[in-house]
């Protein structure tokens, strides 16, 4: 759905997502969101399919950076062990143990603000080694410059994860270290660098529906959207400043994957964290909203997902290819 009014034609930045129309969907009647959601999803990706993509948290705890959600923000005592950046053979064993379990991606997490030089030339061996195994791969190890982007893009980087987390409003209320420019800067820099985008956000960090409705707009609208569109539902994490925070009602969640589906057809929008406080119900709505991938395996970067022998039984239950 194009949206265009005429003083908005005048200008070169016409967005293709704008507010009201995006409110409007989350405004639907579930039934009617969820068959949009199922009809776009049909038209642009193989039904029944769902990707399956595997964590590493590669250096782990101790970063100076303030998000209230993360558990390894050197602010919170969350009780969490910090490790140095892993040695190669560790991160090649492990993605050679997520590629024998199934996984078809691997994903390299860093609690850093950004990585120094020396960092990247670390990293980069081991996105070379994953990859050498037959695995996708994706990073997520904090800002970037353009010249890190390229090591990385050069050393064979797929995707790159960063996260707008929430909408540009409500952003400041969880970070303040860091800007939304300067995660768009790094979007830049990726997208510059001939990677996809791996880009999604939070749910359940008290914001309210409005922004839900903004971080949409500003995904929808990056040119181009991103590939990939993680959907995360906060893991409340003791110790953190939103580890005692409501449950927010998963019908609200579940129009939030509908309305990503919509707005970004073409991509894989990935079930994140919080898939092991979600019953199955619940995750089987999010696959009929149009989710088709998920982080696999029994943890995510720090916290605990859903176990690899649950996620079997349910994709089994549900006729679900997984790979
Ligand atoms: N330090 C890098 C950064 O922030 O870009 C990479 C790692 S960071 C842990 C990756 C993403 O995990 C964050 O952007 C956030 O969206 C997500 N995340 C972190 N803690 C979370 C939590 N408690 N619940 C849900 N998602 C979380
Ligand atoms: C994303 O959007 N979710 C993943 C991945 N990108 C790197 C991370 C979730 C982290 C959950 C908290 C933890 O395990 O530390
Ligand atoms: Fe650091 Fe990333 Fe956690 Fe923020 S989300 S505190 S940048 S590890």
């Amino acid at each position: 759905m194009i949206q265009s009014t005429p003083s908005m034609d005048a200008v070169t930045t016409v967005k293709k997502w704008d507010r009201p129309a995006i409110q409007a969907l989350f405004d639907l009647p579930l039934m009617d969101l969820m068959f949009q959601a199922q009809t776009v999803h049909r038209q642009h990706h193989t039904p029944n399919t769902v990707q399956l993509s595997s964590l590493l948290s590669i250096k782990t705890g101790a970063c100076p950076e303030d998000c209230k959600y993360c558990p390894q923000s050197a602010r919170y005592k969350t009780g969490l062990k910090t490790e140095r950046l892993m040695p190669l053979d560790q991160i090649v064993a492990a993605a050679t143990e997520a590629k024998s379990n199934g996984a078809e991606r691997f994903c390299m997490g860093a609690a850093w603000r950004t990585p120094k030089d020396s960092d990247i030339e670390q990293v980069a061996q081991a996105i070379a080694a994953v990859k050498e195994l037959g695995l996708e791969t994706c990073a997520t190890l904090g800002m970037l410059k353009p010249d890190q982007a390229e090591k990385l893009a050069d050393a064979g980087l797929e995707y790159y994860n960063h996260n707008l987390d929430t909408s540009p409003e409500f952003y400041g209320e969880i970070i303040s270290t860091r800007t939304y420019d300067d995660r768009l800067e790094t979007l830049d820099n990726v997208r510059q660098a001939g990677m996809k985008v791996c880009c999604g956000g939070i749910v359940g960090m008290g914001e309210n529906k409005t922004d839900r409705v903004g971080l949409i707009e500003a995904l929808a609208n990056l040119e181009p959207y991103p590939e990939s569109v993680p959907i995360n539902n906060l893991v409340k994490v003791a110790g953190t400043p939103l580890g005692e925070l409501e449950e927010i009602d998963p019908f609200d969640f579940v129009r939030m994957v509908a309305v990503a589906r919509i707005t970004m057809p073409k991509s894989w929008v990935r079930l994140s964290a919080g898939r092991e406080e979600m019953n199955d119900p619940l995750q089987t709505l999010c696959f009929m909203a149009g989710a088709n991938s998920v982080f696999y395996g029994d943890q995510l970067l720090t916290c605990n997902n859903a176990s690899i022998e649950h996620d079997r039984g349910l994709f089994e239950k549900l006729g679900i290819n997984a790979s």
